[in-house]
């Protein structure tokens, strides 16, 4: 059913890839795993919340930092080269049944109602990924790591995004699963809705525990 109010054709919303319409984080950390394990130490689960929302180069960093292992800048670069290999292997095996709860419903509701979206991810592979689960066509602006030279907290992925879908920032309501991210937005002056930890995610202006609670209704309110 179309839902039409004069302010509501005004928003638009940009959303984060890993996490809030996917979960590769399951695939990033089975590779981080195996790339630790190479280098002779361990790297759980708990650790690799820290490399959620963070640039490919940034987490390589922060992994070598929790093994407390030095490289060279070249061998940097063959194992960021190993880490994406093997990670795309798990994402030439995704299929539209990974996109995450909810989120179908709230895109064909945008959709319904000519409501704007883009994509604002720090992912290189991105645009992989959306045509892995059919949903590459659906944006209006895809904004990934191959765009900014900015990481997250910095609202570079944002900005660009908004200029992308012609609106100023007042009007972009980001959806994010990282701290990292929902800082990104708040710098960028938009909405932030962090979908995740309570805790992790004190920051946004609004929290949902997971994409389910996207629901038709939040949206409506949120564009009210
Ligand atoms: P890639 P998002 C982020 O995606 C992931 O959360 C993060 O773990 C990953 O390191 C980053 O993308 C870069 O990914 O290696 O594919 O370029 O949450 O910003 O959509
Ligand atoms: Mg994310």
């Amino acid at each position: 059913m179309q839902y039409h109010t004069k302010e509501m054709s005004n928003k638009v919303f940009i959303f984060d890839l890993d996490g809030v319409i996917v979960d590769t984080a399951k695939y990033h950390y089975l590779a981080w795993k195996n790339l630790a394990n190479e280098l002779g130490f361990e790297f759980t689960e708990k650790q690799n919340e820290q490399l959620k929302g963070v640039s490919r180069v940034r987490s390589l960093e922060i992994l070598l930092n929790l093994g407390k292992v030095e490289l060279s800048e070249d061998k940097k670069r063959t194992l960021l080269n190993e880490k994406n290999q093997e990670y795309l292997e798990y994402v030439h095996k995704m299929t539209s049944d990974e996109i995450l709860p909810g989120i179908q419903v709230a895109l064909n509701f945008l959709d319904d109602n000519n409501i704007k979206y883009a994509l604002g991810s720090a992912s290189k592979n991105a645009p992989l990924i959306l045509k892995k689960v059919g949903l590459f066509d659906r944006f209006t602006a895809i904004v990934d790591g191959n765009d900014v030279s900015k990481a997250k907290p910095d609202p570079e992925v944002f900005l660009i995004a908004a200029k992308k879908l012609n609106k100023t920032p007042n009007y972009c309501i980001v959806i994010e699963d990282a701290r990292a991210g929902i800082q990104a937005a708040n710098n960028a002056q938009m909405t932030s809705v962090g979908i995740g930890d309570k805790k992790v995610l004190s920051q946004a202006n609004y929290i949902l525990d997971n994409t389910e609670m996207f629901t038709v209704d939040f949206i409506k309110k949120l564009i009210a």
